[in-house]
């Protein structure tokens, strides 16, 4: 069986290509990354993610003659193809609330995303966020709450073992030790889902690059 590839962009900033990278890389999943330069003034960047998909954005996912494009839409595709890494919990009830995270994070968040782009390398220094970013992190707070309470007993990820949730989340722990310093909004919700997205496998390797 050929490989799967992935398209995505610079794993220091394209928080996007983070997500279903993670998906995979945790899940032991063998794929074949292909990095594009994002926003270069080189069209034969552009031309390359198009050559990939019409809708010129990473990330893309090529199972064979199957093209997955948007991050999500991989995301729900590789827990189709391999239904034994579980991205999704088993129960009803818990898969429509992972469900449901995985939206409001895919379209939400947009002044936390403006102000707050990822940028694993950046150093930490503090800034003035805005009153819609401040609600956007007590959101995630609230939601990263809300899962540890109700699933916590199940495993260290926001639903008990890694999923769906946490790759869609993770590019948010990343920003959190920057925002906690920035606007001093840290918490203990924050600290713990924090250090466990930390130990994930494929998080750190990630960093390392
Ligand atoms: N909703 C899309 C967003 C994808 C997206 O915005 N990707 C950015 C990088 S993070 C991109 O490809 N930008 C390149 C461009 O617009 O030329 C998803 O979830 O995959």
């Amino acid at each position: 069986m050929a490989a799967l590839k992935l398209a995505i962009g610079n794993k220091n900033y394209s928080s996007w290509s983070m997500r279903p990278w993670l998906a995979l890389r945790a899940n032991d999943i063998p794929f074949v990354e292909t990095v594009i330069p994002l926003y270069t003034d080189n069209p034969a960047d552009k031309e390359q993610i198009l050559s990939f998909s019409r809708a010129g954005k990473v990330p893309v996912l090529v199972d064979g003659e199957t093209t997955v494009w948007d991050s999500l839409a991989i995301i729900e595709y590789i827990a189709e193809r391999y239904p034994e890494k579980k991205l999704w919990p088993d129960d009803v009830s818990a898969r429509a609330h992972a469900r449901s995270v995985c939206a409001e994070m895919h379209s939400g968040f947009v002044a936390l995303r403006n102000e707050c782009g990822m940028n694993l390398h950046r150093p930490i220094r503090p800034v003035t966020l805005s009153a819609d970013a401040l609600a956007n992190i007590a959101r995630v707070q609230e939601i990263w709450r809300e899962c540890r309470t109700r699933y916590g007993a199940k495993g260290p990820f926001l639903f008990g073992r890694f999923g769906a949730a946490d790759a869609m989340y993770a590019p948010r722990c990343a920003s959190f030790p920057h925002l906690r310093h920035r606007s001093h909004a840290g918490d203990q919700g924050l600290h713990g889902h924090d250090d466990r997205d930390a130990g994930a496998p494929g998080v750190d390797a990630r960093r390392a690059r």
